[in-house]
């Protein structure tokens, strides 16, 4: 056969097989836990499309379920972090847990931040303007323990 059908006869198989695996996969559990949302006691969360670029005008929310209710502490690391800069982080801008006295912005790579959670979740929020768009980022979370929080 020639070398194009030779190529392109694989292709069709494993397009058909993805489709064929896609059909059976059930709706209730793809839509209980969507990307946005990240579970456990240590993890990572990253911003849309990381490692390509953030889109604009949008609030992109991350809700992180942790294994158990607080109060209890968690530590943020900031792997990797790339955020439109301008003043007071007025362009684009993180918040945790829609914190508005703590907005970050600009490249903070390594730096760490501690938050109290009462409950058993809390929120990565990034909200972008309509212009300049930066990698974002990835940021890695776990609980303290052997603490507890009174
Ligand atoms: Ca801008
Ligand atoms: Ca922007």
């Amino acid at each position: 056969m020639p070398l194009s059908s030779a190529l392109f006869l694989p292709l069709v198989l494993f397009v058909s097989v993805v489709t064929f695996e896609f059909s059976l996969a059930d709706p209730e559990v793809s839509s209980a836990q969507p990307d946005n949302n990240v579970r456990g006691n240590s993890g990572y969360i990253t911003s849309r499309n990381y490692p390509e670029n953030y889109p604009n005008d949008e609030d992109y929310e991350v809700t992180v379920t942790l294994d158990q209710a607080g109060p209890q502490t968690v530590e943020l690391t900031l792997d990797d972090f790339d955020v439109e800069r301008c003043t007071l982080c007025d362009c684009d801008n993180v918040l945790i847990n829609g914190d508005g006295s703590n907005r970050l912005c600009g490249v903070k790579n390594g730096q760490k931040i501690s938050v109290d959670v009462a409950g058993d979740t809390f929120t990565v929020t990034l909200h972008t303007d309509d212009d300049v768009e930066k990698r974002g980022f990835n940021i890695s979370y776990n609980v303290e323990q052997g603490e507890s929080v009174c």
